[in-house]
């Protein structure tokens, strides 16, 4: 056995005597094993077939009540230095964290199977890739693993190749959330977490390591780990562009990439390279490429349907598993906004009653592998990922933020992404609605100090002049009824129509201080209902009000201290000073 497998085989074996696993079983990835798993979860009770014939291989599974989203006040990044964290981390030492949550482990795999699941992230092949390995006590996790990784054997084939890889452990424990710790060492690649099933926290491959440990390691490496979306646009021409999309969770990025353009938009179509993370490398030539570190989705289920999103929701009637939705009583899935069927049981269970809640949970999820959807781009494996022509960062913000602007430049740019802000979802446990600034929509996810992460990102100006444009969208926009301004789901295409016309520089803007906006006549309405007034609203800036947000990112600036790259204390300065002088 080479140094690398035996130095896994070392940590499984100390992981196993600490923690006393009844089995050791190391995955293959196969498919054998997946329906094996699923056979031995509908015996536990864990897992339940639904109708086979209308949702065939499909199944659902009941988390904890307490069990259903992140779990950010309970997410620790370990570094030596506390500041190393940043004030938008919790932080803990790693020895305190290692001892915490060492404590909860132990013993805690008695009566249990410990799997053991290679994986990497990324396109097999792909040098951009980098690997894992995440041991587990929950075959939940298993399964939606297979699903959203390349997991097994030719993942653990790369890992003995290269050399190293990502070390996850995880367990359920007893679901207490007084006993759940999800716990990062950026500094040793590694993460422990304790306590929940839930994806967020408990599938290691995705926000733990893809985010938080990936965006630690892409600083060092001179890379890029984003909270992003990647798609690609293609014009009846036959060009397609390819745009990453940070938006913060719940906030429709699933719907985004993988729109189906309405009939208006004849000839243009949408193919889908990712729905949540992107990791970005310059290549030779200076080109930003990314490639999805996923192969899955694990997406929200209420409101899908037919018209919000027709790709997921298709794509969901067979091969998924559904976590925490209500039942049919044909045993089909049922959620609020699915447009067909009704409820008979809830999330919980429980015979379903409105007035007790809604059937399924906000933050449920669907589980399915990426090529299950109809617009799925098969460059989502080519190893060397696709040109990034823009970036688009967006919030859920009822006022203030227009539907689409550009920033200057690059630096420029940076604070664009810097200042984000959102009304808060339900992925994570907490007050829902409330605005709060979520850079890069990388709040909940970015591994060390935010200030540092900007630094990393302005820093990409000096290595390349072939850098992509970034933009910021608005769908959320509302009336002072409480009315959307903008439909939103299909129709963003126009929006995005806009942006690539911005990149081919076949239209021209209104230069604004916050950055160039669509004159209302560049972005196509035609065909939609929207009043003049509507769209003059959502392509002009308030004054004002922008001068109080531009001051309150400064504000925000302030909590980073010394760190904060002096560029973009200049860049909200220049912002301040142009507002005043308008
Ligand atoms: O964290 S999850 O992967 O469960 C979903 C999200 O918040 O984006
Ligand atoms: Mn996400």
């Amino acid at each position: 056995m080479t140094t690398c497998l035996s130095a896994l085989q070392q940590w499984v074996d100390d992981v196993a005597s600490h923690t006393q696993p009844d089995t050791i079983y190391w995955c293959t990835g196969s498919d054998a094993e997946y329906q094996q798993l699923i056979d031995e979860m509908q015996i536990s009770g864990t897992l339940s077939a639904l109708n086979q014939d209308q949702y065939p291989n499909c199944y659902l599974h009941l988390s904890h009540p307490s069990d259903v989203a992140r779990v950010e006040h309970l997410t620790f990044i370990c570094t030596e230095k506390e500041k190393d964290a940043g004030p938008n981390n919790h932080w803990m030492s790693p020895a305190e964290g290692h001892a915490k949550v060492d404590a909860l482990f132990k013993n805690v795999m008695r009566g249990r199977t410990l799997y053991v699941i290679p994986y990497c992230m990324g396109p097999i092949d792909s040098p951009y890739s980098r690997c894992g390995v995440e041991i587990t006590d929950s075959p939940y996790v298993v399964i939606n693993m297979k699903l959203m990784t390349r997991m097994g054997s030719a993942a653990l084939a790369r890992i003995e190749r290269e050399g190293s890889f990502v070390k996850g452990l995880h367990s359920t424990g007893d679901l207490d959330p007084d006993r759940r710790f999800i716990m990062h060492f950026p500094e040793e690649l590694s993460i422990k977490s304790i306590g929940s099933g839930y994806g967020g926290n408990a599938l290691l491959g995705k926000k733990c390591h893809a985010l938080r440990i990936a965006s630690y390691q892409a600083r060092e490496e001179g890379w890029l780990a984003e909270h992003m979306l990647i798609l690609g646009l293609e014009s009846p021409d036959g060009d397609t562009h390819y745009i990453a999309c940070a938006f913060p969770s719940a906030c429709g990025k699933t719907n985004l990439a993988m729109l189906i353009p309405p009939k208006s938009q004849l000839g243009w179509k949408i193919w889908t390279l990712g729905d949540d993370i992107a990791w970005l490398h310059l290549d030779d030539d200076g080109r930003l490429r990314a490639i999805n570190p996923e192969c899955g989705y694990f997406g929200v289920v209420p409101g899908t349907n037919s018209q919000t999103n027709k790709n997921a929701f298709d794509m969901i009637t067979r091969d998924a598993i559904f976590t925490n939705v209500g039942l049919t009583a044909n045993n089909e899935p049922w959620w609020e906004g699915k447009k067909v069927g009704k409820p008979v049981t809830d999330w919980q269970g429980r015979d379903y009653d409105p007035d007790v809640g809604p059937a399924a949970h906000p933050n449920s999820r669907f589980t399915v592998a990426a090529t299950n959807n109809p617009s799925y781009s098969s460059l989502a494996e080519a190893a060397e990922g696709v040109p990034i022509s823009a970036i688009v960062f967006g919030g859920r913000r009822k006022k203030l933020a227009p539907l689409v602007y550009e920033a200057r430049d690059w630096q420029h740019g940076v604070l664009v992404g810097a200042g984000v802000a959102s009304e808060t979802t339900a992925a994570n446990i907490g007050e829902v609605g409330v605005v709060r600034r979520d850079p890069m929509a990388m709040k909940p996810f970015c591994g060390y100090n935010f200030a540092d992460y900007w630094a990393h990102w302005l820093s990409f100006a000096e290595r390349t002049d072939k850098l992509p444009r970034i933009f910021h969208v608005n769908w959320f926009r509302q009336d002072s009824d409480g009315r959307f301004l903008w439909p939103g789901f299909g129709e963003n295409l126009r929006v995005l129509r806009w942006i690539i016309d911005r990149c081919e520089q076949r239209v021209g803007a209104k230069e604004t201080p916050i950055g160039y906006l669509p004159e209302p006549g560049d972005i196509d309405i035609e065909g939609l209902d929207i009043s003049a007034d509507a769209m003059r609203a959502l392509t002009r800036i308030d004054t004002q009000q922008w001068q109080v947000e531009i001051e309150s990112i400064g504000e925000y600036f302030d909590s980073f201290g010394d760190r904060l790259p002096a560029a973009l204390r200049q860049e909200q300065q220049r912002i301040a000073k142009e507002l005043a002088s308008l």
